[in-house]
């Protein structure tokens, strides 16, 4: 089934000059680029981006890397979007993550993995929501 998720190279993989090299993975494996901008979090975005880790332990640390710094954020489309975007992007800690996908060869660490993948059609609809319009989210 043709189906929408949200996408954003995060701030570690955009100032080491990365952005190409994973919308390149991203294009190859045959996603569309719906929408694309470039932009940077204010700390209430990203708080309201990341609501659901609010209280854990690695929460301040996430909003602090994720606001202020450049990043680049994109609605994906093509069959199944979610499942293999998530698979293309490898598991959370870079240090687990099987080389060949995006966080295996190029994320640092945690929180800096390089790249957000949505982890179901109803996260990428809010997140879709949260960064481009409640009119692109109905497109989800
Ligand atoms: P994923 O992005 O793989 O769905 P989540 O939703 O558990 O992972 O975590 C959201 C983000 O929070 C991660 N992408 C990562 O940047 C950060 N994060 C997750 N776990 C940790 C941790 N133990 N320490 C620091 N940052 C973390």
């Amino acid at each position: 089934m043709i189906e929408r998720t949200l996408a954003i190279i995060k701030p570690d993989a955009v100032e080491r000059g990365f952005i190409g090299n994973i919308i390149s993975r991203i294009e190859r494996k045959g996603f569309r680029i719906v929408k694309m901008k470039s932009m940077v979090f204010s700390r209430e975005c990203a708080e309201r981006f990341y609501e659901e880790h609010k209280g854990k332990p690695f929460y301040e640390g996430l909003i602090n890397f994720m606001s202020g710094r450049q990043v680049i954020v994109m609605i994906l489309e093509r069959e199944n979007a979610v499942k293999i975007l998530r698979k293309l992007v490898g598991s959370t800690d870079p240090a687990e993550a099987a080389p060949g996908t995006i966080r295996g060869d190029i994320g640092l660490g945690l929180p800096a993995n390089s790249i957000h993948a949505s982890d179901s059609v109803h996260s990428a609809s809010r997140e879709i929501s949260i960064l481009f319009g409640e009119e692109e989210a109905k497109h989800t």
